[in-house]
């Protein structure tokens, strides 16, 4: 019987610095991907830095370690790149809740609606979008919206309904979708961390259930939970998002006690992503990633219209 063996990660290690030198790539990863991936990265951080830092690295093709809907953001921004994913199926439940199809009737029934679309969504839909908006700036899209206008804000309805407290729009009517890993997340678990650690702050991402949110000392994007976690006095904090952002959180804050809110809030599609599908999809040449440029077009407008705000 043949025994396969992992090879050793100093082989592949060397082989990955050699494809990126052959192919003159980038490896960026998002804040949620394996540590081994993480550390290989030229670039980790949320999908909107990770889309904005592949404007300025010097590099023909670059590997996105993510979900589907990152690649084709890098891609809108950076049309003339090749850009690759390690895994052709890692996609995103939550983006798929909603179908260009389904936002297309949702318009035709409501046209003087502004539709505002969470990043985790796809091209396609961007491209039916006013305005885009990632967890870290959804307060501040939504504000640029004149207040009388109605808002469809799609597909994540958890953040929606923060958004809509945050902003007082009572106008704001958030599309039924939802993050499954985000929402495996119960009050239960973070009462319980919060008895194992008491002192610790909870820091709660957006997508989280509201019952969840309302436990927070602080709600943000995995970009804002980062920066809070360096500069907050405290010394332990209980992280309820995504699990693979504690390994970066770990790393910059090595005097600090980083505790994951639950094993369950683990995404499977992020973790399809592995070091060995890195090289593999740089000596292949593929999965490549492409957006129809029409749609690229389209979604690049309401993707830019969010960057003005900022
Ligand atoms: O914008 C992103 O990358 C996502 C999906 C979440 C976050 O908070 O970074």
């Amino acid at each position: 019987m043949t025994v396969l063996q992992r090879q050793p990660s100093h082989d592949l290690g060397r082989r990955l610095g050699r494809l990126k030198r052959q192919r003159r790539a980038a490896i960026l990863a998002h804040n949620y991907q394996l540590a081994e991936v993480q550390d290989a990265a030229d670039v980790v951080g949320d999908s909107l830095a990770i889309a904005r830092q592949a404007r300025r690295v010097e590099a023909e093709t670059i590997v996105l370690c993510g979900v589907h809907f990152m690649a084709e953001t890098a891609k809108i921004l950076n049309p003339e790149r090749t850009v690759l994913v390690p895994d052709a199926n890692a996609g995103c439940p939550l983006a798929d809740m909603v179908t260009s199809q389904a936002l297309a009737e949702a318009k035709r029934d409501w046209p003087e609606a502004a539709v505002v679309c969470y990043v985790n969504s796809s091209a396609a839909v961007k491209a039916l979008s006013d305005i885009c908006c990632t967890s870290s700036n959804a307060v501040r899209v939504v504000e640029s919206i004149p207040a009388e206008q109605p808002i469809l804000f799609v597909p994540d309805a958890s953040l929606g309904d923060y958004v809509a407290r945050r902003t007082g729009r009572g106008n704001l009517v958030p599309w039924p979708g939802y993050c499954p890993t985000h929402h495996r997340i119960l009050p239960e678990h973070v009462a319980a961390r919060r008895e194992e650690y008491p002192g610790a702050q909870v820091c709660v991402h957006p997508e989280c259930l509201p019952d969840v949110v309302a436990m927070a000392d602080f709600v943000g994007s995995t970009s804002q939970i980062i920066r809070h976690v360096a500069e907050s006095a405290a010394e332990a904090f209980i992280i309820c998002t995504e699990g693979g952002i504690c390994h970066r959180l770990r790393q910059a804050n090595p005097g600090k006690t980083i505790v994951e809110v639950s094993r369950l809030a683990t995404c499977p599609n992020m973790k399809r992503n592995t070091l060995e599908k890195v090289v593999w999809c740089l000596e292949e040449r593929a999965p490549e990633v492409r957006v129809p440029e029409a749609v690229a077009r389209r979604a690049r407008r309401a993707i830019e219209r969010m960057l003005e705000v900022g």
